[in-house]
């Protein structure tokens, strides 16, 4: 069956794109082909006076390049002639001497915008599934097909440049104001308003494009060379403070489209090309499409095994504690119209937690990411309470007290009665086994953990911890609402610390032992930045907070012992009473407003060796603390904790910062070579004995030679 079919209204051939038994419209190699042949069927036929361009799916218009073809790419010069072939059949769309309008309902991404931007003319539908980007950077490469050269005369340089660094998702609003679209019509009258705009552009009655102002200033700086020069080194001066050069495709995105600037489009297209042509086969693309596939993958994962029962939607959410964790929970539930009963045990602790609901709400108003009235509609939905009314009609209760096994368990003993049977009860706890936690309820059946990661708001995972005893039903209620609060979710089996926890404990605590030796809190910081992690171990236990972390490591020790014993700089820290970043006070030093300073050299006189600090190699702390990372993440995946690798890289990135351009701990294993990890392991424990012994799944691995994942492909 074909994904295109022309109808002809007046002279206008409306061109339906609809990927027969594909839930989204992409790019593939046979759609190219039925493209090339509809141009030339429209170039030679006389009645056509324009063209309309469609979609037949209902939230796609054109989802861009099939990912899919990438991971078939044998070498950079197959990826440059894929580019060079898209880039000359929208050259092609471009030529056509009919005006050919875009009328775009759904995602119109990637390659589709690019084929939207080679359109004459372009008609958004005011929806909310209407969103307009160039998400390419994001899968590692750059748009392959014009996009480069096309978006910035369109819309002007800086605002391009944001686009295409940024993956910034535009909706239709927003795309006409910076003249992304040319119009914006209810998708009720999108077909007709297309079809009008078709024929008005057809007698010639309207401008092919029109021109949007960019403001004087924008003119100044873009439409010389000196003020570009300009605007280009500072996109690259912000990628490389946001990236630390990891992440090329940026990079070479402001390549191509500076190309296109200084020496015309031919160049621009031929360096388009050629940069995507050596990006696309590139590792860092091929983690980063990985972790696309994965996460797509676990959308579809209900959580249980099959056949998974159906899910209970949650209209009315109870959370028991209104501080950070409770009101960052309670924020994201109020914008995705569930009502939400906030406890805590004194008004002015409640009006704190909705006071914080908000601000977050606030925030997103300020940026325009929500209307005032979705604004007042998700405030409406939070109360506040002291004594647990409303919680009767709530499917689900998440608890987010502080980190103490009796608290827990009197909230249990409190809430669970108030509750009707099939409610499913939840923990945020990060780190106490759930097995724990349930063992005072009546149903502990019906109790899991939900851990979410700080900030809610901001955090893309959550973690769903399930005990042998947790009903599926259950399970797949708390995976489907943590899906429908926008996370990606894993689900693992209990234990302590679960899987997030544990690795990032067993990372940190390495960090704490280098201390212990003499290391400067700057040099372990620098190296682990320089090996991808968002922030530094010691910078991340400042916000983490040093207490909340001293309190981990006591529990994890005592679940796993002397594997995962503390370090002594950490145990001496928490007992100064040093917090971290909220008291103002930790590792760094942190002005008024909790901006981070230099190092507090004073700090030094708590920690083993004091002020002495030693020279110890930045890849000799990078290799301790990664691979106690890696290590316990194999034991986790051979205990069955998790229940795949992709959970666990999946995790690992989006949980607690592993540098996704590595695509996760086991994918890592995988890039460096099994054999050379448990080589690498062993040394270490033969220095420091017990510490690093390697876990068995990975000396049976290296043993049979064995992958976490198949050379090429999406993996499990
Ligand atoms: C590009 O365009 C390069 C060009 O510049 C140059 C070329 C020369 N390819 O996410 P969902 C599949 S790069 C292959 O669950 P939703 C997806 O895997 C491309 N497959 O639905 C899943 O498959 P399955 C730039 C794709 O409604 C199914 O469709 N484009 C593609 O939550 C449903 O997906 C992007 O990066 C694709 N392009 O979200 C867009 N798109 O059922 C990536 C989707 O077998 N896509 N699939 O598991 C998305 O962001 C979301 O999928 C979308 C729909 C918003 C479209």
């Amino acid at each position: 069956m074909p994904a295109l079919t022309i109808e002809h209204v007046g002279g206008i051939a409306i061109v339906t794109i609809d990927l027969p038994g594909e839930p989204v419209n992409k790019v593939t190699a046979a759609l190219r082909a039925e493209f090339a042949a509809v141009f030339q069927q429209i170039a030679g036929d006389a009645t056509v006076r324009g063209v309309v361009l469609a979609t037949g799916k209902a939230d796609t218009w054109l989802a861009g390049a099939d990912i899919d073809e990438f991971l078939t790419l044998q070498s950079a010069a197959d990826a440059r002639a894929l580019s060079r072939s898209g880039q000359a059949l929208l050259a092609r769309l471009e030529s056509l001497t009919v005006p050919v309008v875009a009328a775009i309902h759904g995602a119109c991404l990637g390659g589709g915008l690019e084929t939207a931007l080679a359109c004459h003319y372009r008609i958004a539908s005011d929806h909310p599934k209407t969103v307009l980007a160039l998400p390419e950077v994001q899968l590692g490469i750059i748009p392959g097909a014009g996009g480069t050269q096309r978006l910035p005369r369109l819309i002007g340089l800086q605002r391009a440049l944001d686009l295409i660094l940024t993956s910034r998702n535009v909706r239709g609003k927003r795309a006409l104001q910076m003249g992304l679209v040319d119009e914006l019509v209810h998708p009720a009258i999108l077909r007709s308003v297309a079809i009008e705009r078709a024929n008005s552009l057809a007698a010639g009655a309207r401008e092919r494009r029109s021109p949007k102002g960019r403001g004087a200033a924008a003119l100044l700086l873009e439409d010389n060379p000196i003020g570009r020069s300009v605007v280009f080194r500072k996109a690259r001066q912000g990628v490389m403070e946001k990236t630390s050069g990891h992440y090329p495709a940026p990079l070479a995105a402001i390549e191509a489209v500076q190309t296109g600037y200084d020496r015309g489009a031919e160049a621009g297209y031929r360096e388009e090309s050629h940069r995507f042509g050596e990006l696309a086969v590139s590792d860092v693309a091929r983690e980063l499409t990985f972790l696309f596939f994965a996460t797509t993958a676990l959308k579809k994962d209900p959580g249980a095994p099959s056949p998974a029962p159906d899910p209970v939607t949650v209209e009315t959410l109870g959370v028991v504690g209104a501080g950070f964790m409770g009101a960052g929970i309670a924020s994201i539930a109020v914008q995705q119209g569930t009502a939400v009963r906030l406890k805590d045990t004194d008004t002015r602790r409640v009006a704190h937690g909705l006071a914080a609901i908000s601000d977050v709400l606030r925030e997103r108003l300020k940026k325009k990411q929500l209307t005032r009235l979705q604004f007042d509609d998700a405030l409406i939905l939070a109360g506040g309470t002291t004594d647990y009314s409303g919680f009767g009609k709530a499917e689900l209760v998440i608890e987010a007290v502080f980190e103490d096994l009796s608290l827990k368990h009197r909230i249990i003993r409190e809430v669970e009665p108030l509750l009707h049977e099939g409610a499913v009860l939840a923990s945020n706890t990060s780190t106490l086994p759930i097995g724990r936690i349930a063992e005072v309820a009546q149903r502990p059946n019906r109790v899991l953990g939900m851990h979410f990661f700080s900030p809610v708001h901001k955090m893309p995972l959550l973690e769903v911890i399930v005990t042998p005893a947790t009903d599926a039903d259950a399970i797949v209620t708390a995976v489907a609402y943590g899906k429908t609060l926008g996370k990606t979710v894993i689900v693992v089996n209990d234990a302590p610390g679960f899987y997030t926890t544990r690795t990032l404990s067993a990372y940190m605590n390495e960090a704490g032992r280098l201390l212990d030796e003499g290391a400067s809190i700057e040099a372990i910081d620098r190296a682990l930045l320089a090996f991808g992690f968002p922030v530094g171990p010691i910078t991340l236990l400042d916000e983490v907070g040093i207490d909340v972390g001293g309190k981990v490591g006591e529990t994890l020790f005592g679940a796993f012992g002397a594997r995962m014993s503390p370090s002594e700089s950490l145990r001496r820290v928490v007992e100064s009473g040093r917090t971290g970043r909220k008291g103002r006070l930790g590792f760094y030093r942190y002005d008024a407003e909790g901006t981070k300073g230099d190092v507090d050299p004073s700090v030094y006189e708590l920690v083993p060796h004091g002020a002495q600090r030693r020279e110890i190699e930045g890849d000799e702390i990078t290799q301790r603390c990664v691979l106690a990372m890696v290590n316990e993440a194999a034991r986790c995946l051979e205990e069955g904790v998790l229940r795949s690798p992709r959970d666990g890289d999946v995790g690992a990135v989006f949980g607690i910062g592993f540098p996704p351009f590595r695509g996760g701990p086991f994918r890592y294993v995988d890039a460096v070579g099994v054999e050379q990890v448990v080589d690498e392991l062993e040394q270490l424990n033969g220095r420091f004995p017990g510490r690093f012994e390697p876990a068995d799944l990975l000396v049976d691995h290296a043993r049979g030679r064995a992958r976490f994942y198949p050379p090429r492909g999406k993996g499990p």
